[in-house]
């Protein structure tokens, strides 16, 4: 029996339920995201990507380019109420489904497409079921493993329904770049690219992986598969817990409230690419300061949805390091704040999150 995964991905998910509880907005420029002066876009419609808006942007930045757009704040219980129901219609096509983020997933599809006339009309019922019950569009991929299913999602977006047929796996790969690859990060592209490897065909022209072993070590037989379309990843309906991090000590201490702001946003970027690369999800996420003296403390946030959000991430270090900032405050006699600013000098951050692997 042939190996079918399907990977699926809600169009623009959060902007796209706001213009389905708010019929005025459909076919309008929506941005959804935080509308402080430090808030970032969540997300935005297709209407709004027109004007060059995008996920993890600040909202001021949208406004300049969007000054006419429909701004909202998240719902969050709205969206995660939308996101289960899309996943117990799925559950009704197969149990065997690896969430992702809040409007992603895997599914093991196989030996379901002899029942649908090919992958393709099975594709077109899932996405047909979506639609009639919640109204909302999903992108769909349909291809022999996890690699390309996620790839073919993202082809023909939004409201594509992608295949990518058995034994076309390596052309449809050959013109694309490297990073592309699962797991392949600025540093190993760098280094492929200096090896004299940019597209998906100068290692499809490998025998095998032997010469990128002295490039990328141990990840050489990985990403010689994966650049030939080869990925036997199962699709995982229960995931393990495990910890990623991104820390950083600073030659000078930090003080001053604006930079550990931006080295947090810097790290919930960092956080979010490297999830993303691994398919994680974080679902808490914790901040460790150490200060001049050496003491060290942390502390931790269950997110309500496990996430791989920059923004997400973001905001939720700060309000664990602005509850820390109160919590030592509040032991200091008043006006003391301004003075432990200056003394509590910071020189290292920590931003970590626990995943589901
Ligand atoms: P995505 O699937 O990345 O984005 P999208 O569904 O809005 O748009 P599309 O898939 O059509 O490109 O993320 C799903 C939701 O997660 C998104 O609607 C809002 C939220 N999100 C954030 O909150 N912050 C982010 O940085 C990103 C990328 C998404
Ligand atoms: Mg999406």
């Amino acid at each position: 029996m042939r190996r079918w995964i399907m990977h699926v991905d809600m169009d623009a998910f959060f902007a796209s339920i706001e213009q389905l509880d708010h019929p005025d907005y459909k076919g309008h420029p929506v941005i959804v995201g935080g509308l402080s002066s430090r808030g970032v876009v969540a997300t935005c419609s297709y209407e709004a990507r027109k004007f060059g808006v995008h996920s993890a942007m600040p909202i001021s930045r949208a406004k300049k380019l969007c000054p006419d757009g429909i701004y909202v704040y998240p719902r969050m219980d709205r969206y995660k109420e939308v996101s289960h129901q899309i996943f117990s219609i799925m559950k009704e096509f197969t149990p065997h489904i690896e969430p992702l983020s809040i409007d992603e997933a895997f599914l093991e599809v196989s030996g379901m497409s002899t029942m649908y006339r090919g992958p393709k009309a099975l594709g077109r019922a899932i996405k047909d079921r979506v639609f009639e019950e919640t109204g909302l569009i999903i992108s769909a991929g349909l291809a022999p493993n996890k690699f390309l299913a996620k790839l073919a999602s993202d082809l023909d977006k939004p409201d594509g329904l992608v295949v990518i047929p058995y034994g076309r796996e390596k052309e449809i790969l050959a013109p694309l770049p490297i990073k592309r690859i699962w797991g392949v990060g600025p540093h190993t592209e760098k280094r492929l690219k200096a090896g004299g490897f940019h597209l998906m065909r100068h290692i499809q022209a490998l025998p095998d992986e032997r010469s990128l072993i002295p490039i990328v070590g141990n990840q050489a037989r990985r990403i010689w598969e994966l650049a030939n379309g080869i990925d036997e990843r199962p699709v995982e309906t229960d995931r393990k817990i495990q910890s990623i991090g991104a820390e950083e000590t600073y030659e000078e201490d930090l003080t001053d409230g604006s930079a550990i702001e931006l080295e947090f946003r810097y790290f919930a970027n960092r956080l979010s690419k490297r999830l993303r690369k691994r398919n994680l999800l974080g679902h808490t996420v914790s901040i460790k300061v150490r200060y001049d003296d050496f003491t060290t403390v942390s502390r931790q946030k269950r997110l309500d949805t496990p996430s791989d959000h920059e923004h997400v991430f973001f905001e939720t270090a700060l309000l664990l390091w602005n509850k820390l900032m109160q919590d030592k405050t509040s032991k200091k006699p008043k006006g003391k704040a301004k003075e432990l600013e200056s003394l509590g000098a910071t020189t290292k951050v920590q931003a970590k999150a626990f995943m589901y692997s």
